[in-house]
């Protein structure tokens, strides 16, 4: 008979055995596995460096790409920055991937104006040590959204071409996409133009297809970005610490306070930050529904985010040589929409993430 007790010891010790390694793997598992999985569609962009850092040291989120699209600077330049800065925050295995050229039907539009001659406030970051993945940008959201249904929530902070591409080339994307948080547009006029936000204004005909879609949108817009401004204050606090992203940062938003300044402000307006915030915390923000269109035709309102406040419109039926007013349709509403913005919570929860790193 086999002695009992020579059970018990091993039994004993691969319990322990396992019990310690689940231990160990516990601990080895970075702290953001547990995130929600977000793609950066960024136009880097010193308010998106600024977004860029945020998520990547917000343990709430796993970034699980970082896609590029021109806008605030070329497609180039771009991914030039994004690489520079991935490679900053030493997260090489975060894929940064090239995607859209140009707008879908227009022309390019750049804001070196705004965001310095390299797109980061003029900052020379070290290259990167981390190398560009070979997929197109839209191929790689196509093939993470695949990969992971229903997990995926998709943070563009940049004009819509890249996300209206991967729509247009693979629509069976959008049941699986989890949800679309946008920076971009406004309901209280633009910043581009009187009527347009700046990244809907740069590919209106984009805009129109992610807004219309299907699938869950927040709109991160201007009027709420406005709200959310850095102010000294929290630059001071940046400013206590030290780190490679912090001193990044500091001198990013440092710029953009001395630029806001110039234009009476007194802060930079934290627009794609935002939009990773919402991401982290959606009670950060009021949003109610409402149907949204973009407007692509008009002469003084291309690009603007059309917003039925009410979701309904007048039905007007046409008798004779005119309509009459018949009753109202109710219209679905596409999009929640930010009106409100617990601005000193953010800035409070961007500055935390921020120090030190
Ligand atoms: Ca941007």
């Amino acid at each position: 008979m086999i002695p009992t007790d020579g059970f018990q010891i091993p039994q004993k010790f691969i319990v322990a055995a396992i019990l310690s390694a689940c231990f160990v793997m516990t601990l080895s598992i970075p702290a953001f596995a547990a995130g929600k999985k977000i793609i950066l569609d960024t136009d880097p962009g010193s308010d998106d460096a600024m977004a860029l850092m945020l998520a990547l040291n917000s343990p709430e989120l796993d970034v699980r790409a970082v896609t590029v699209v021109p806008g605030n600077v070329t497609a180039k330049q771009g991914l030039e920055n994004a690489l520079r800065m991935i490679s900053l925050a030493n997260r090489c295995d975060i894929p940064v991937a090239a995607g859209a050229q140009h707008p879908l039907f227009q022309k390019l539009i750049t804001a070196e104006f705004w965001h310095g001659k390299n797109g980061l406030a003029n900052i020379e970051l070290p290259p990167s040590k981390c190398k560009v993945d070979s997929r197109w940008g839209p191929d790689l959201i196509i093939e993470l959204v695949h990969a992971a249904p229903h997990e995926i929530t998709l943070v563009p902070v940049g004009p819509l071409t890249n996300i209206a591409l991967a729509v247009e080339k693979d629509p069976s994307i959008i049941p699986l996409v989890k949800e679309v948080i946008i920076m971009g547009g406004s309901i209280t006029g633009g910043n581009s133009t009187a009527a347009a936000e700046a990244n809907i204004y740069n590919d209106p005909e984009a805009a129109q297809i992610v807004f219309h879609a299907g699938w869950p949108l927040t709109m991160v817009g201007l009027d709420v970005g406005d709200k959310t401004l850095l102010s000294p204050k929290y630059l001071e606090q940046l400013g206590q610490m030290h780190g490679p992203v912090n001193d990044f940062i500091y001198q990013v938003a440092h710029y953009l306070i001395d630029l806001s300044a110039k234009f009476g402000s007194s802060g930079t307006p934290m627009y794609d930050p935002l939009a990773v915030g919402v991401a982290i915390d959606a009670t950060l923000v009021k949003a109610p529904p409402m149907h949204v269109d973009v407007e692509t035709r008009g002469e003084f309102t291309r690009g603007e985010t059309v917003a039925n406040r009410h979701n309904m419109v007048e039905r007007n039926v046409l008798h004779g040589d005119r309509y009459m007013v018949e009753g109202v349709d109710k219209v679905e509403p596409n999009a929640k929409v930010c009106v409100e913005v617990d601005a000193d919570r953010f800035l409070q929860l961007f500055v935390s993430r921020i120090r030190g790193k």
